[in-house]
């Protein structure tokens, strides 16, 4: 995963070995060198504001800095890497879903999920995932088809359903999305499931209606998660979505999707900095395990293993 921006980032380190003659690096060294490497990452996705923002911390931290003749020079640099880029990121917290979701259960039950994003990014699939992965954690999940809008997304809802083997409530083509939402939930509370997963529409998303649609799933549900699942490989143009998406909606957290086919890998980045909300998991794949845990450590960490 994310093989472009890890190159990026090695080559970098490499390059600011090589640079080093003196113990230290001035700070015309590390001009050059950070110019280059702002460019590299603009290119892997990383929306500029993101990549200036590093490229200042890296400043910060490498002007003058001490950097052995031998041995560890690399290990320096790498370190001020880290620490730059999770410095960008301080303010994103680092949440384990499943781990906070246990404890809402304590208190709350059942707690609910809703998804959100454009059509064709990943919702319905990702929502049979995540239903997978809680039922065999060992948790009660039933689904809302609250995508009333398009015509099968109920069916496409109900496929994933008997595969998975998770019960869909409601949802016929026109009904009110909101009435659906809030009809799992009651079910889900009078028979003590765990988890209600909200599928919803994602047409044009300057449409008015939609996102008075997606106001009222969210007034009457009151979802202990609003998640924005965005396609890796649409960076940009799903940023504006989300940012759109944002002025009229909670959004909680994010789960990126179709990270298999994105080597690139910036626009996880870009999201945490400009929305500064949690990745909870990524999609890596077409199967129901393929959707894996999230934490800016180790994305920080892998991208310069
Ligand atoms: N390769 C890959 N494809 C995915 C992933 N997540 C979703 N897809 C595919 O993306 C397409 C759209 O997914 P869907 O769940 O219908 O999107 P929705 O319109 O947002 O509900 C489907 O063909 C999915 O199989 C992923 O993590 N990796
Ligand atoms: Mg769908």
């Amino acid at each position: 995963m994310f093989e472009k921006l890890k190159k990026t980032f090695s080559k970098f380190v490499e390059s600011v070995v090589s640079a080093v003659k003196e113990d230290t690096l001035s700070e015309k060294d590390v001009e050059g060198l950070v110019s280059d490497l702002y460019i590299d990452l603009v290119e892997s996705d990383v929306a500029v504001e993101v990549a200036d923002a590093v490229v200042d911390e890296l400043r910060r931290r490498l002007v003058g800095v001490k950097v052995p003749r031998f041995g560890e020079r690399e290990a320096v640099i790498k370190k001020a890497l880290y620490d730059s880029l999770l410095s960008v990121l301080s303010d994103v917290p680092d949440v384990d879903f499943y781990e906070e979701s246990k404890r809402l259960l304590e208190k709350t039950k059942p707690v609910s999920v809703m998804f959100l994003g454009p059509n064709g990014y990943g919702k319905t699939t990702t929502l049979a995932k995540l239903a997978f992965q809680l039922q065999e954690m060992g948790f009660r999940v039933v689904a809302a088809a609250a995508d009333t809008f398009r015509a099968g997304a109920r069916e496409q809802l109900e496929e994933h359903g008997r595969r998975v083997g998770f019960k869909v409530v409601g949802g016929s083509y026109g009904s009110d999305p909101a009435a659906v939402a809030y009809d799992a939930l009651q079910h889900a509370k009078s028979k003590g499931y765990h988890f209600v997963l909200i599928d919803t529409a994602g047409r044009m998303h300057t449409d008015a209606n939609l996102m008075q649609e997606l106001q009222k799933i969210q007034r009457v549900v009151e979802p202990q998660y609003s998640i924005f699942v965005f396609d890796a490989q649409l960076g940009n143009e799903a940023l504006e979505i989300a940012k759109y998406y944002s002025k009229y909606v909670k959004i909680d957290g994010m789960i990126a999707t179709k990270v298999d086919a994105y080597p690139k890998g910036g626009s996880i980045l870009t999201f945490m900095y400009t929305l500064r909300r949690p990745v909870y998991f990524l999609g890596v794949g077409q199967t129901y395990r393929d959707l894996v845990k999230f934490s800016k450590h180790d994305y920080v960490k892998q991208l310069l293993a």
